[in-house]
């Protein structure tokens, strides 16, 4: 595997950062994870134009431009000889002192990694996700930005864990006022009487590209919206749910805390969207070779 790091594709043997990488002492950079497939890196530009923002919003200096990043993250996908996978582009603060001090780093560090990832098994697609509500609460706006896709993703880890030790592959997390902002990888969706729901980006969700796919499609497809404040009510009465990501993609939810959401199997609506995402992820996008 062709790590791009720093200007260089490396080995992956040789794709190395320092133990004095601010990145590691204190999660101090952001990431974004993206697809391809079918040759082509998908929303490209909404994934690069989101990395910058969340780099602007923590100070940390980019040393590339967007155009080059895209252009870095394209020759990274093509160097590994795939079709269809998974990048994970991160970047660091940089090497600095034993300290805070982000601006003790004088350069950032950034790297590619193009693989493949499997988030849920083939068979939760068909059959849908049992989800639970976790006890760890989305970071406050004033705490841990929540739209910043920085490296600090503790607080997901230890929701993920609650998910995984009540037997769930995914956990809803509720912000500090007790609605729905999203699970810990992936944004939220419910259907009632025909019209989707979906927390505001304000109640703590991450401004996901796969959830702004979704909201393009669903125009297409003449289904009215609403983004707005939800709680668990808005869940337990929803005809459908279903959550998205880039690595989940479009996944069917089932129930929630143990009880049956709408009849228990995937929508009808649910399964348009995901035909309707599979077609436009397979057919649009940036060509890398
Ligand atoms: N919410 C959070 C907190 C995320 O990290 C999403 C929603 C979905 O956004 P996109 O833009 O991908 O539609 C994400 C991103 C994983 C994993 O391994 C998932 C994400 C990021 C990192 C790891 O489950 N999803």
């Amino acid at each position: 595997m062709k790590i791009w790091l720093d200007g260089k594709l490396v080995d992956e043997a040789e794709a190395k950062i320092s133990v004095f990488d601010h990145g590691l002492l204190y999660g101090d950079g952001v990431f974004e994870g993206i697809r391809f497939y079918n040759g082509r890196v998908f929303r490209l530009e909404e994934h690069i134009t989101r990395l910058f923002e969340s780099a602007r919003a923590i100070l940390l200096d980019i040393p590339w431009t967007h155009e080059e990043v895209c252009r870095f993250t394209c020759e990274t996908v093509a160097a590994n000889g795939l079709d269809d996978g998974y990048i994970r582009l991160v970047v660091t603060r940089g090497m600095g002192e034993l300290g805070l001090n982000p601006f003790l780093c004088p350069k950032a560090s950034m790297f590619i990694i193009a693989s493949t990832i499997k988030l849920y098994p083939e068979e939760f697609y068909t059959n849908g996700l049992a989800v639970i509500t976790c006890a760890t609460r989305r970071p406050a706006p004033g705490a841990l930005m929540p739209q910043v896709k920085s490296l600090n993703y503790l607080n997901n880890v230890m929701a993920k864990v609650e998910a995984i030790q009540a037997n769930a592959l995914e956990a809803i997390m509720l912000n500090e006022q007790g609605y729905v902002a999203e699970c810990t990888g992936d944004n939220l969706f419910v259907i009632k009487n025909g019209t989707l729901h979906t927390p505001l980006i304000s109640d703590g969700a991450l401004n996901g590209i796969t959830r702004a796919v979704i909201l393009e499609l669903a125009a297409q497809l003449g289904v009215p919206v609403a983004e707005r404040s939800l709680t668990r009510y808005d869940i337990f009465i929803a005809d459908e749910c279903f959550l998205t990501g880039t690595a989940a993609e479009v996944i069917p939810v089932v129930s929630l805390d143990r009880r049956k959401i709408g009849s228990g199997q995937p929508g009808p609506l649910t399964r348009r969207f995901i035909e309707a995402f599979k077609t436009l992820a397979n057919t649009t996008g940036t060509p890398f070779r």
